[in-house]
């Protein structure tokens, strides 16, 4: 099982990956879908028991600071695997296939454990004056509308779309995997589920699917430990970002569940929650997660 008591560094993941991965050879599947900047994998664990099937993907960390959201991923997996005894998880895997990219801006996270708690980006030479390029404001659609052209700022979108290669990797396995009907970007912090748009005000075309699919999970959120999130299209309920990933997935991939979760702040500067966090976490997710699994649509 993961150790979910404590924040695992990128190392420990891949790690556990490896370990459940042997332990279930028959549900999981390994997938290097990229590099990132710096070498490493941007490394997706697929859970599956049968062919055909429709799917959900997450990812976390995508903004490196956001260490409490790679636990709830890591929770889904193992009760997916270690603990489909358990409730209804075998029906879950029934139901639909799950991948997970627990790390994708990898270089950045590792960062944040070796010398800056508190980066965001990835770690990519921008040719300007700081380092980093924001990986939720590199996606090509409505890229850079905001003509933000500053190196140091902590959304710079790069010098061009998809010049990060976290980005583009979710891109292309996006596209390349038409079977992925549900998209969630796992973020921190703020207590939010958000859907498209993000680049304005106007609601889009499915906006009454979306709205209903996070009204749900908030309230399966509320039944666990009280916590409600605010549930709402990004621009409206947070603010205005430019080439996001939930964006892009349902306006160029065509996936229609896509929203970005905020989970809850703790700390400081609300990226570094005590580890007591990560169990009640956990749990608030993962009654949210089932609901949208429970919600991808039959076919497309
Ligand atoms: O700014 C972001 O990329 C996300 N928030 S975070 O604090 N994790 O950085 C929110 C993205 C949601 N989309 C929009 N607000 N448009
Ligand atoms: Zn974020």
């Amino acid at each position: 099982a993961p150790n979910l008591s404590t924040f695992l560094t990128f190392e420990e993941i891949l790690a556990y990956i490896d370990e459940v991965s042997a332990a279930f050879p028959d549900i999981v599947t390994v997938t290097d879908i990229g590099t990132s900047t710096q070498g490493r994998p941007l490394r997706v664990i697929k859970l599956s028991n049968g062919p055909g099937k429709n799917a959900i993907w997450f990812d976390s960390v995508l903004h490196a600071r956001e260490w409490i959201g790679p636990p709830t991923a890591l929770f889904a997996i193992n009760e997916l695997t270690e603990n489909l005894a358990n409730g209804n998880n075998q029906a879950l895997l029934n139901a639909n296939d799950w991948y997970f990219l627990l790390v994708a801006n990898p270089d950045g996270y590792a960062y944040t454990w070796s010398d800056d708690r508190l980066w965001r980006k990835t770690r990519s030479q921008t040719g300007g004056l700081c380092t980093g390029t924001d990986p939720n404001r590199n996606f090509d659609q409505f890229w850079n509308e905001d003509q933000n052209s500053n190196t140091c700022s902590e959304t710079y979108p790069g010098a061009n779309a998809f010049s990060e290669p976290e980005a583009k990797a979710i891109a292309d396995f996006l596209l390349a995997n038409p079977s992925i009907t549900a998209y969630v970007s796992i973020h921190s912090y703020g207590k939010y589920i958000l859907y498209p748009w993000g680049h304005t005000t106007e609601l889009p075309p499915t906006v009454a699917e979306l709205d209903r699919v996070a009204q749900e999970a908030n309230a399966a959120i509320e039944s666990v430990n009280g916590n409600s999130y605010t549930v709402g299209t990004a621009a409206n309920v947070l603010y205005f970002a430019y080439g996001t990933s939930h964006d892009w997935a349902y306006a160029k991939a065509n996936v229609p569940i896509s929203y970005t979760i905020e989970l809850p702040g703790g700390g400081l500067a609300g990226f570094n929650p005590p580890a007591s966090l990560i169990a009640p976490t956990n749990a608030e997710c993962w009654a949210a997660y089932q609901v949208f699994a429970a919600n991808l649509p039959a076919s497309r």
